[in-house]
C-alpha cells in the first residue's frame, strides 16, 4: 500500500467516527443527555412546549381571522344592499318632490280660478240686481222669482231718484227685529224721538247708513248732498195713512216697520229720516206741528228753520218727493213747532186703584218707564180737582228713580174734600214738576 492510500484510509476512519458519533446524538437521547448538561435539556423542552402553545394560538388566530373575514364579507353585502335601498328611496323621493311641485302648481292655479269665479259671480250678482231694479223701475213689479233671502230676513228692494240718477239698494231686514217692533205696544207720547232712540235697531240702521255712505263716497257728495240723498230715499217711500194701513189713526212706526211696510205717514217717515240722520252724526230733531210731524237738521243751508238751544234746524219734509231742505209745504207754514231732540227720554205710564173709607182715599199706583232714558227724581201726586181746575188736598210721594223698562208701586193716602163736585187726579211729575203722565177718575159728588 502506498502512502497515499494510507492517508486516505486514515481520513476515512476519522470521517466515519465523526458520522457515527453524530448519528448517536440524534437517535439516542441518552447520548444528548450524556453530551449536554441537564438544564439545557429542560430549557429545550420548555421552548418546545412554548412553541407548541404559540403554534396552537397561531392556528386559533388564523381560524378567527378566517371567521372575521366571513363576517366582513357579510357586512359588505349588507352595505351594498342598503346602498341599493338608499338609491331606490332617493329616486322615489325625487319623484315625489316632482309630484308635490306639480300638485302645488295645480293647487295655486285652482285657487286663482276660484277667485276669478268668485269675482265673476259677484259681478253677475250685481248686474242681476241692477237689471232687476231697472226692470222694477220700468214696470213697477218684480219680474222673476226673487232670490231666496238669507234665512230669517225679509228682502226689500228700494229704488229712488237723486241728482239725475236712480239709486237702488236691497235690504235683508232681520225678521226678529220686525217682529219685535211690530209687536211692541205703542207709546202714548207726542215725543216720537223714543222711536228713534230705542237701541235694538241701531246696528241694523248702521248697515243701511253704510250703503248711503258708499254712494256718497263714490259720488263725492258733501254733507248737504248726503242729507239730500237720504231724504230723497225716504221721500220716495209711498205715503200710507195709518187708518188704512193699521186700522187706527196715529200709529207711530219704528224705523224697521216703515222699511218693511214700505212706507208710512208723516211721523213714520220723520222717525225713519231722523234715525238715519242721527245715525250719520248730523244734529237732527223732530218738529211737532198741528197735525203734522217733520224733521229738523243742523246743516249749512237756507230756507225755513226753527231755533233750538241756539242751533238752526232746517225744516225737512219727509212725505212726498221734491221737497228741498228748508221747504215747508204751505199748509204747515206759520205755526209753532214743538222741538224734540233725538236723545233718550223716559216715557212714563201708570194705572191705579183707589178705595175711600171715612173720607180718606187710599191710592195704589203702578208706574212704568217704557221710554229709552232713565227717570230720576220723579214723584207721584194725587189730588182732587174741581171743575174750574182747582186742586184740593194734593199729596205727593217722595222722589223715586225708575230705570228703562222698570216699574214700581206707590201707595198714597189723601183726604176727600166734603160736599164738592170733583174728580181724583193722579200725576207723575219729573224733577222739575213737569207732568209726565196724568189720569183722572170719573166725576163724583162728595158728601
Ligand atoms: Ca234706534
Ligand atoms: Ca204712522
Amino acid at each position: 500500500m502506498s502512502g497515499k492510500t494510507y492517508a486516505l484510509m486514515f481520513i476515512g476512519i476519522i470521517l466515519g467516527g465523526c458520522v457515527g458519533y453524530g448519528i448517536s446524538l440524534v437517535y439516542i437521547p441518552e447520548a444528548v443527555d450524556n453530551y449536554f448538561p441537564d438544564n439545557y435539556r429542560a430549557k429545550f423542552d420548555g421552548l418546545t412546549e412554548t412553541y407548541r402553545d404559540l403554534s396552537g394560538m397561531y392556528d386559533a388566530a388564523v381560524s378567527e381571522i378566517d371567521g372575521l373575514g366571513g363576517d366582513i364579507a357579510d357586512l359588505q353585502a349588507s352595505i351594498e344592499e342598503l346602498q341599493g335601498h338608499y338609491e331606490d328611496l332617493t329616486e322615489a323621493h325625487t319623484a315625489l318632490e316632482g309630484d308635490n311641485a306639480a300638485l302645488q302648481e295645480a293647487y295655486l292655479s285652482l285657487i286663482g280660478e276660484h277667485e276669478a269665479l268668485g269675482e265673476a259671480l259677484n259681478e253677475t250678482q250685481e248686474s242681476y240686481d241692477a237689471l232687476l231694479m231697472q226692470y222694477m223701475i220700468v214696470t213697477g213689479e218684480a219680474p222673476f222669482t226673487p232670490q231666496t233671502p238669507p234665512e230669517g230676513t225679509i228682502r226689500k228692494d228700494f229704488a229712488w231718484a237723486y241728482g239725475d240718477e236712480t239709486w237702488a239698494i236691497t235690504l235683508y231686514i232681520p225678521e226678529h227685529l220686525y217682529d219685535y217692533y211690530s209687536n211692541k205696544t205703542r207709546l202714548s207720547t207726542a215725543d216720537y224721538s223714543v222711536y228713534v232712540t230705542h237701541p235694538l235697531d241701531d246696528d241694523y240702521i248702521s248697515t243701511i247708513i253704510a250703503e248711503f255712505h258708499d254712494i256718497a263716497a263714490a259720488e263725492g257728495y258733501d254733507e248737504v248732498q248726503q242729507v239730500e240723498l237720504v231724504v230723497a230715499f225716504v221721500q220716495s217711500l209711498p205715503y200710507t195713512s195709518d187708518d188704512v194701513s193699521t186700522g187706527f189713526d196715529e200709529y207711530a212706526r219704528y224705523p224697521i216697520e216703515t222699511l218693511v211696510d214700505g212706507g208710512g205717514d208723516c211721523e213714520d217717515t220723520s222717525i225713519l229720516t231722523s234715525a238715519f240722520l242721527d245715525g250719520m252724526g248730523y244734529g237732527a230733531v223732530l218738529f211737532n206741528l198741528p197735525d203734522h210731524v217733520a224733521v229738523g237738521v243742523d246743516v249749512d243751508h237756507y230756507g225755513n228753520y226753527w231755533l233750538h238751544e241756539d242751533v238752526k234746524y232746517y225744516y225737512v219734509e219727509t212725505t212726498g218727493e221734491g221737497w228741498d231742505i228748508g221747504d215747508i209745504p204751505e199748509e204747515h207754514q206759520g205755526h209753532t213747532a214743538i222741538v224734540y231732540p233725538i236723545i233718550p227720554v223716559p216715557i212714563i205710564t201708570h194705572d191705579w186703584t183707589g178705595s175711600t173709607l171715612n173720607h180718606r182715599l187710599t191710592l195704589v199706583a203702578n208706574i212704568q218707564n217704557v221710554g229709552t232714558g232713565d227717570a230720576e227724581h220723579f214723584k207721584l201726586l194725587v189730588a182732587y180737582e174741581g171743575d174750574g181746575g182747582e186742586i184740593w188736598n194734593a199729596v205727593e210721594s217722595t222722589f223715586f228713580d225708575l230705570a228703562v223698562g222698570e216699574e214700581t208701586t206707590i201707595n198714597l193716602v189723601a183726604n176727600e174734600p166734603r160736599g164738592v163736585h170733583t174728580r181724583i187726579v193722579v200725576r207723575v211729575l219729573d224733577a222739575w214738576g213737569n207732568v209726565m203722565d196724568e189720569t183722572h177718575s170719573a166725576w163724583l159728588d162728595t158728601s
